[in-house]
């Protein structure tokens, strides 16, 4: 394998400890795997050239642990983190796994889960900033419902709502600097998750009191569960700057979350995502770390575990050189020059409404019938996508 595509920290590349971490277990089976500590995934995670790992509270610290037990793990944890190199952008609070959560955290009709939960994350987000964590992670696995019986879904995202904002207020109360990001998914564990795709989190978030503060984390798996574009998800977030973190792994269209090797399935998709990400079109790119939420095969030892961590990493490394080798393609230039040619300047009339504009939008001269006979030469584009990624141009 070429070690051009080996890579450093300057990547921003990074994993949960529940990923890499993962033993294998399913709803069918345990775990195949040994547990890696927290300590081990970490050293693993800087020889493989990763530059962060994220955490949920209770994949380092036990739930109930006393606040002298977290001090210690945390302490030991840190050593390593900072003696490795490493460092923990992004911090989540599981609360999704004790079965408090059973009927939701945020959006459970039970106010003391409700209240448990946002005391839960409060604590997690201190933790995070002793790690010096930048991002807050919310990813609502119990919010929502096998059966519209149980409430109104209006008092669901009431309650949702509020706890954001109580948690944004404590954080800008504490003087924390800190972004929080909303993780979408449409089901799986409950029969329906509140606020399914990204979309709809972005709407959400314009209804918050600290919407400033408050950004998407999109998945992979999670948008294309719905069948949806990921690509789109995340241009729409990156278009009103909205993306504060990213989920990468891979999905199969119509199956359980799969979470799987990023790229490995949908390879264009992945294409065309790393090129968006990587900034494309005279558009910048993101910035922020590359977060893999994956894990490897069922099938894997530990060995395997790290074969899969290298593969995420490689597969995001080879596609944004193929990206760039595409968008340098003098022939891909050609087409999209001619697709978004202006010689008569129409595009700035729509820019702004003015009376102005308006007349001369009246006056000019447009031949439906002409416009119509243009083909766009798209699936020679696609095309020139496809030789690119099949290493043949
Ligand atoms: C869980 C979930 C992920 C979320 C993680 C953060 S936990 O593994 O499946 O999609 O990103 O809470
Ligand atoms: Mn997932
Ligand atoms: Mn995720």
């Amino acid at each position: 394998m070429s070690a051009l595509y080996n890579p450093t920290s300057t990547d921003r590349f990074t994993f949960g400890l529940w990923t890499v971490g993962n033993p294998g277990a399913d709803p069918f089976g345990g775990p195949v795997r040994p547990r890696i500590s927290p300590t081990d995934i970490v050293r693993g995670l800087a020889k493989a050239g990763a530059y962060g790992v994220n955490l949920h509270d209770n994949d380092l610290v036990p739930f109930g642990a006393s606040a002298a037990e977290q001090d210690r793990i945390v302490g030991e944890f840190l050593d390593v983190v900072q003696s490795c190199g490493l460092v923990v952008p992004m911090a989540t609070t599981n609360l999704f796994s004790h079965p408090v959560f059973r009927d939701g955290a945020f959006t459970s009709s039970d106010p003391k889960v409700r209240a448990f939960a946002v005391r839960k994350a409060k604590r997690a987000i201190d933790m995070g900033v002793e790690m010096g964590a930048e991002t807050i992670v919310f990813w609502g696995g119990r919010e929502g419902v096998e059966t519209d019986a149980a409430r109104d879904c209006r008092d669901a995202l009431c309650w949702y709502r509020e706890c954001v904002d109580f948690l944004a207020a404590w954080t800008l109360d504490q003087g924390y600097s800190l972004r929080f990001a909303l993780e979408a998914k449409p089901n799986e564990p409950r029969g329906d998750l509140y606020l399914p795709t990204t979309g709809h989190m972005l709407h959400f978030i314009e209804t918050l009191d600290h919407r400033d503060m408050v950004g998407v984390n999109p998945e992979v798996a999670h948008e294309n569960m719905s069948g949806l574009s990921m690509v789109h998800a995340v241009a729409q977030a990156m278009e009103v700057n909205k993306l504060f973190h990213i989920d990468l792994n891979a999905q199969r269209i119509g199956r359980y979350d799969q979470d799987l090797r990023f790229a490995s399935e949908d390879l264009k998709g992945a294409f065309f995502l790393v090129r968006l990400l990587e900034g494309s079109c005279g558009r910048p790119g993101y910035s922020g770390p590359l977060h893999f939420d994956a894990h490897a095969y069922r099938t894997e030892d530990s060995d395997g575990v790290w074969d899969f961590a290298s593969g995420c990493m490689r597969n995001y490394k080879i596609l944004a050189a193929k990206a760039a080798a595409f968008d340098a393609d003098q022939e891909v230039q050609e087409i999209l020059a001619v697709n978004h040619a202006d010689p008569d300047g129409v595009g700035v009339l729509l820019k702004d409404y003015t009376r102005e504009g308006l007349r001369a939008l009246e006056v000019l001269d447009l031949d439906p019938e002409a416009l119509a006979k243009r083909g766009h030469q798209y699936e020679r584009l696609d095309q020139l996508a496809m030789e690119h990624l099949f290493g043949v141009r």
